[in-house]
């Protein structure tokens, strides 16, 4: 079965354990060092239920947690086959919206039980930009056709984004729907591209190009459609030949004027990381097992 009309079968295998996914696709290249995840939901512009949300979230994690991958491609599958439409990610499913959120269908086997639920719904797409956004890794959005609504934050909160040409379009529908993202889809989106243009984004709901995008500096690179994920597999493919310390270092400190104390807390564990590399933080965990005074006598106070 074909996954998208851009992938490459030559270049993803199947994640065990995965098998038996519904809304959204999962691989690894074939050397296991890039993730590819992909909304498949394609009818609906790859519009996102709570179920689509789970799945998204145990597959970035499963990457996260996964040492050999150093960088996550999100896209999405198309086009549609009703249309020939294509989309990256269109938001949250406006037709399960209810009062307090997205609601799982009732075929759904993963869901909370009816007790736990009664008539709530979930809002569990900010823990997946949470996800992304403190994961030591660095993730492309790869838009091969719609990025609108919650779809648009997502894109919003990914690290880089490549977008296709020819399809790539871009609209802040939340004021349209009455639904708002004000946390990293507004604001941070305003640290991006600037206040003026990013009001008019999300005051006017009108729809961009990839190139206007470009323009905006909300996109770092605008390709040919058909050229869309193998351009998004070079970048990775560069980014794996850097140190991986220091892209983690320097994602976060990118982050951590923007996430305050949790930005700080983020940092300063992979200071504590490193530090635990030392033989001077050696020194101080033996001490304390011998029961002894620390030696700190060998390290410097460095200037
Ligand atoms: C994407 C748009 C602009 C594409 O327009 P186009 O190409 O003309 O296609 P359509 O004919 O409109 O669509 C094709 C088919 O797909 C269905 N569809 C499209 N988008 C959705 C959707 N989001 N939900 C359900 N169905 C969708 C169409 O209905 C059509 O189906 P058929 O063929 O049966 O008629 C255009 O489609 C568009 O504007 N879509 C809606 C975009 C939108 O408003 N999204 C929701 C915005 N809000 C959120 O995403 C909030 C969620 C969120 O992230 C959030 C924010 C804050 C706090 C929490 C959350 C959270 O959810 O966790």
């Amino acid at each position: 079965m074909t996954v998208s009309e851009l992938f490459d079968p030559s270049e993803w295998t199947d994640v065990a354990g995965f098998d038996s996914l519904t809304d959204i696709t999962y691989h690894h290249s074939t050397d296991g060092r890039i993730a590819r995840v992909a909304f498949d939901r394609p009818e609906v512009r790859n519009a996102f239920r709570p179920h689509t949300v789970d799945e998204l979230y145990a597959a970035l994690d499963d990457a996260r947690r996964n040492p050999r991958i150093g960088v996550v491609l999100l896209t999405g599958n198309g086009p549609s086959p009703k249309d020939g439409g294509w989309a990256f990610c269109s938001g949250g499913d406006q037709r399960i919206r209810g009062r307090s959120g997205y609601q799982y269908e009732g075929d759904d086997a993963t869901a909370p039980s009816p007790e736990q639920t009664a008539s709530l719904g979930r809002l569990h797409i900010l823990e997946v930009q949470r996800l992304i956004r403190f994961m030591p890794k660095v993730v492309i959005a790869v838009v091969p056709g719609w990025a609108a609504g919650g779809g648009h934050s997502l894109h919003v909160v990914c690290d880089l984004t490549i977008a296709s040409a020819e399809h790539g379009r871009f609209k802040q529908t939340d004021a349209d729907v009455g639904s708002f993202d004000a946390g990293y889809g507004s604001a941070y989106f305003a640290r991006q591209i600037g206040q003026k243009a990013a009001r008019e984004v999300f005051f006017l709901a009108r729809e961009y190009s990839a190139q206007r995008a470009y323009e905006l500096g909300a996109v770092n690179a605008v390709v040919p459609h058909a050229d869309l994920e193998r351009t998004a597999l070079e970048w990775a493919r560069e980014v794996l030949t850097k140190s991986p310390t220091a892209i983690r270092m320097l994602k976060f400190a990118f982050n951590a004027v923007d996430d305050g104390l949790v930005g700080q807390q983020v940092f300063a564990g992979e200071a504590t990381r490193l530090a635990y590399g030392t033989d001077e933080a050696v020194e101080g965990r033996d001490a304390f097992l011998e029961k002894r005074a620390p030696d700190w006598s060998p390290y410097p106070w460095h200037f």
